[in-house]
């Protein structure tokens, strides 16, 4: 019987934030997470006593800043050396060979396959051939597993690859194969890597996306880790094993049947508390999204500043100390078929004008022009990203508008500033 880890994409030191924007990050835990992801993959593979542990590219996220990022990564192979286990890596297009400035010697138990053309590593005593050909420049666009050799006769036959696979993945299309190619080889299994979502291609032979061991952002959300294969006469048995050591969870409150504030806030703790139990205590970073039309709209609309804060503690209650609210986004409606109050009068007016806006999503996109002299004058970092001001795109407008009415009307009818 022969036992491995297929693992991938350790982005190993990469900034996983601009964590200095963010209000409460517990900054030593994001920053040191891939490496904590990294030290789990090693425990593991000397827990189980595997023969061999696979990386399929990405182990790096570019060249290294300094030095420290290649020490950590050898010290966590040396470990593996020292208890017996072999190393199989390939290049990807973070760390492919042109990419890296700096370099180190690797423990003599870790392979590295050459970038130029596939090569093949036989482990006799095991009857396994392994077959790789990593990155030497980041865009590679030819179909590389076009190239790999057939099977070895007698030897149970693993690819390990960097690809974007027949692509439709959100990531960049490279070294792109079909399941066909891949089956061609007549390999026992493939070790995908590039693609951060864990996937599952085929059964037979077992083709697959390991996925990131450890989510980097509220994209790459839930249980990150590798994927534990045993293969005897009966083929491969898989298993995936969690190494994350804080995880991404997108929380999407329902507002519609909310009343107020207050009831969005207690169907987010009741969410959040499941949400904890099924994550069996890891730490959670959470992104909360709180949409519908709802009666609720008129109070978050009007003080979001305040219900932000109010999710941002209630998750510091929930969790103590285990989540950490990243963003709170506030993307309600009014709830059809009610009329603003105040028809009348100066309130009266801009409801209209806002209603009209509404109505004519052209008229909308005119405040482009009105903001572009002032777009020219922020700072990049205010108009980057899902945070950014962003008046080029209409759904950023007809969003924002939706909260317009509720803040002017609050506003502009209380003398007191919100508290
Ligand atoms: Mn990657």
């Amino acid at each position: 019987m022969v036992s491995f880890l297929h693992a991938a994409d350790l982005h190993l030191d990469s900034p996983l934030l601009k964590l200095e924007r963010y209000e409460g990050a517990p900054v030593e835990a994001l920053r040191s997470a891939t490496r904590r992801a990294l030290e789990n993959l090693a425990a593991l593979a000397v827990d189980r006593g595997v023969d061999f542990v696979l990386i399929a590219g990405d182990i790096y996220d570019g060249t290294w800043r300094d030095y420290n990022t290649g020490l950590f990564f050898a010290s966590q192979m040396s470990r593996l050396g020292e208890a017996g286990i072999q190393v199989f890596l390939v290049a990807g297009n973070h760390d492919a060979a042109s990419r890296m400035t700096r370099s180190l010697r690797l423990p003599e138990n870790v392979h590295r396959f050459p970038v130029e053309e596939p090569g093949t590593v036989r482990l006799d005593e095991l009857g396994v051939a392994v077959h790789g050909q990593g990155f030497a420049t980041p865009a590679v666009n030819r179909n590389l597993a076009a190239g790999y050799p057939p099977a070895l006769p007698g030897y149970v036959n693993i690819g390990l690859l960097h690809t974007g696979a027949m692509g439709g993945n959100h990531h960049a299309p490279y070294a792109p194969c079909t399941l066909d190619d891949l089956r061609s080889k007549g390999y026992d299994y493939w070790a995908l890597g590039h693609v951060h979502e864990r996937k599952v291609l085929s059964e037979r032979p077992f083709v697959a996306f390991s996925g990131n061991i450890q989510g980097r952002h509220a994209r790459e959300t839930g249980p990150k880790g590798c994927l534990s294969v045993t293969i005897d006469g009966a083929g491969p048995e898989v298993a995936f094993h969690p190494l994350d050591t804080i995880r991404w969870e997108v929380l999407r409150v329902d507002a519609a049947s909310c009343g107020d504030g207050f009831a969005v806030l207690d169907r987010f703790q009741d969410l959040l508390s499941d949400r904890l139990a099924e994550n069996g205590g890891l730490p959670l970073a959470v992104r909360v999204e709180i949409a519908g039309a709802t009666p609720a709209h008129g109070d978050l609309a009007a003080r979001p500043g305040r219900w932000v804060n109010e999710i941002r503690l209630a998750g510091a209650d929930a969790g103590a100390g285990r989540v950490w609210i990243e963003r709170v986004n506030i993307r309600t409606s009014p709830p059809p078929g009610i009329d603003p109050p105040d028809a009348d009068g100066p309130l009266g007016e801009i409801l209209t004008f806002l209603d009209d806006l509404r109505d004519d999503p052209k008229g909308l996109l005119d405040p482009e022009a009105l903001l572009a002299d002032l777009m020219k004058k922020l700072p990049r970092e205010l108009k980057e990203g899902e945070d950014g001001i962003h008046p080029d795109d209409p759904d950023w407008l007809a969003g924002t508008l939706e909260s317009v009415g509720p803040l002017l009307l609050e506003r502009l009818s209380s003398r007191k500033p919100d508290p």
